[in-house]
């Protein structure tokens, strides 16, 4: 039994999959966490989305801000409909956009695509409403006496946070609380929120992109001696592929550590 960790699919199933293969992913023993934004930007969100609603057992969602903001989505068309404001029929929303905006701001298209292509109803948006608000934002795995964190942006803890604030913080952090952190993290102060002995396993920032984690499409270490603890970005920008030649999926075994990527680069 092993436990593998993957992060921000962002809606290309088929690679997802095509990776579990390539791992030896063993549906019967393993474990599976995908560390947040199983949706956006890419094309294949249904089947992202159905896979959520049919989770198998080895799997564990956690929450990523794409994920978080669909959920957004979800709730307003429900409650709408709830409150009789909406009769449940997207047939006018399906050809006009504004009308689709005004309802929720469809940032990444995810929406309109779903229900544009698919015959999706309001029963749809109620059951991924209540999948996402179960998810969590975290997961702590002891593996061979070591301490993994699996979070979607990065971990704090509690007292950390609060230090954290008292230096002042965004002021969306400060609005949003520590699940803002924890879906968002994305800047210099986010290695201070590690736990001692522990190796943070996260996404969000993608490795191929000019940004903090740049490792031009491969997994991103960091070691903090003092702290004894391990930063590791497994986002590899996979999403982006049609930009970035080396952008990659990533996908890693916490029994060994070994790290297997979706297409072999040259030269690595
Ligand atoms: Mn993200």
């Amino acid at each position: 039994m092993a436990t593998y960790v993957i992060s921000d699919v962002h809606g290309c199933y088929t690679a997802f999959q095509e990776l579990l293969r390539k791992a030896g992913f063993d549906e019967e023993n393993d474990e599976l966490i995908i560390a947040g934004d199983i949706i956006d930007r890419g094309k294949e969100n249904i089947e992202m989305l159905r896979y959520l609603e049919n989770a198998p057992d080895y799997v564990t969602f956690l929450m990523g801000n794409h994920d978080y903001d669909f959920m957004g989505y979800c709730e307003k068309f429900c409650n709408a409909f709830d409150n009789g404001r909406f009769d449940g029929d997207f047939t006018e929303m399906k050809k006009d956009d504004w009308l689709l905006n005004s309802f929720v701001s469809d940032k990444y298209g995810t929406v309109s695509q779903l229900l544009i292509n698919y015959d999706v109803t309001i029963e749809d948006f109620r059951k991924w409403y209540n999948l996402f608000k179960d998810l969590d934002y975290y997961r702590i795995k002891e593996i061979n006496d070591k301490k993994y964190i699996i979070v979607h942006a990065g971990y704090i803890t509690d007292k950390g946070y609060s230090r954290f604030c008292m230096k002042g913080l965004s002021p969306s952090y400060l609005r949003w609380g520590i699940e803002y952190f924890y879906m968002w993290a994305r800047s210099d102060g986010y290695f201070e929120g590690g736990m001692n002995n522990a190796t943070v396993i996260f996404g969000h920032t993608p490795t191929i992109l000019d940004e903090m984690f740049y490792n031009d499409g491969k997994v991103w270490i960091k070691r903090n001696k003092e702290k004894n603890c391990r930063f590791i970005d497994i986002d590899c920008g996979y999403v982006y592929k049609d930009k970035f030649a080396n952008a990659n999926m990533a996908i890693i075994r916490l029994e060994d550590e070994k790290i297997t990527y979706l297409e072999d680069k040259k030269g690595r």
